[in-house]
């Protein structure tokens, strides 16, 4: 996003965006349409690109070249620079999250959507809210649900793909320069979300299948579709599983309510888990105040599960205090900051949280599917 070309590549290419993946090939969505508007090549890929051995995600900025134009053909050349890589499955360049949750079918669990609300912030983006399915509901209840969601300090938008409600707004907040992509449990109605918001997503899907005579399956991992001009917008599957930061101390920053009176307070302990210790700045006075304690307390739980099974105390540093959590000492080691945090989330570097989690719920999942 927003990196210059670079002035010294060879005349013959082009500069675009990964937009899909296949097995050998990708798609790149082409910066300026070539001769007969042709703005699409199929592009050979390779595994690793030069002597970097990067290797090439749907939304990275691609240099093409060997342009075949009447055959819609082209090679990856090389890699621009990314702004950060989003993990299960890849995808570079994320410019914002969009979580999804239902109004009903599946009800509203405020629990699992701030785990989401989590996942999301954890990529240190903007996150949108959207609550789906506004037709099954009274008009309040997705204005109360829109109320609260304002508190915690996202501005939501109610949507129904049955009847077309907020989908216009939704498309006004999205269409903006950048990837996005929706996160939420199964069943919300990203899919009908995405069809609503990317007309052409039909279209491209049947082009795509008729191409390389397979299946729409070929595009296994995500596909970004034309939302605006310079808009993207992607479903992905792997990402719709929520996590839990690995390091207790990070999860504060996570929560929009906890940033904001952080900004005019702080706390007296640099360590502070804000459990109603004295000399807290965040207090209690916050509707998610008791869900964050919740998150805490599985957080450590599954940091001491993973410890155990590797014969280890897992979080040396905390006790458990009633309901909640409290450093054991000031040993000043946790320092992980926000920043460090996302970067780890981004870089997919988040090893011991991953390796060491043995909780189906949130463990990372699998390759899409
Ligand atoms: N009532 C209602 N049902 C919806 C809406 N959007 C999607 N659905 C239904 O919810 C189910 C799951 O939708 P889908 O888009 O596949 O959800 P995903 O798993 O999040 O991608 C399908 O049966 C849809 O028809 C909506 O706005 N209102
Ligand atoms: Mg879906
Ligand atoms: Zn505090």
């Amino acid at each position: 996003m927003g990196a210059e070309p670079a002035s010294t590549q060879p005349g013959q290419s082009e500069l675009g965006q990964v937009v899909a993946l296949l097995a050998n090939y990708c798609w790149v969505e082409l910066d300026r349409a070539g001769p007969s508007g042709v703005n699409r090549l199929l592009c050979t890929r390779r595994t690793r690109l030069g002597k970097s051995g990067q290797t090439i995600a749907v939304g990275d900025r691609v240099w093409v070249d060997g342009i075949d134009w009447p055959a819609g053909r082209g090679a990856v050349a090389a890699l621009e620079p990314r702004d950060g890589l989003l993990e299960r499955p890849a995808v570079a360049n994320v410019a914002r999250v969009v979580v999804v949750v239902a109004l009903a079918e599946p009800a509203l669990d405020p629990l699992q959507l701030t785990r989401f609300l989590l996942t999301a912030e954890a990529t240190g983006r903007p996150v949108v809210l959207v609550f789906s399915k506004a037709d099954l509901v009274p008009p309040e209840v997705a204005e109360e649900w829109c109320g609260r969601a304002s508190a915690w300090g996202y501005e939501a938008l109610a949507v129904s793909t049955r009847t077309g409600q907020g989908l216009e707004r939704l498309q006004q907040r999205l269409a903006q320069p950048g990837i996005a992509v929706l996160c939420g449990p199964s069943g919300v109605g990203k899919s009908s979300v995405l069809n609503g918001l990317c007309p052409e997503l039909g279209l491209r899907v049947a082009a795509v299948s008729g191409r390389l005579q397979r299946g729409r399956h070929t595009t296994r991992h995500v596909e970004l579709f034309p939302l605006a001009p310079g808009a993207l917008l992607a479903d992905t599957p792997g990402f719709n599983r929520p996590r839990l930061p690995a390091d207790p101390a990070a999860l504060g920053a996570l929560f929009p309510e906890i940033r904001q009176r952080l900004r005019s307070a702080s706390c007296r302990f640099s360590n502070c888990l804000h459990q109603g210790d004295p000399g807290c700045a965040v207090g209690g006075d916050w509707e998610r105040y008791g869900l964050y304690g919740q998150c805490l307390a599985d957080l450590v739980l599954e940091g001491e599960r993973a410890g155990r099974s590797q014969g280890r105390s897992a979080e040396p540093g905390l006790r458990r205090r009633g309901q909640g959590m409290e450093p054991r000492l000031a040993p000043g080691l946790r320092q992980s900051s926000r920043r460090r945090q996302r970067q780890q989330m981004l870089d997919g570097e988040s090893g011991a949280e991953d390796g060491a989690n043995p909780s189906g719920e949130l463990s990372p999942p699998g390759p899409a599917n």
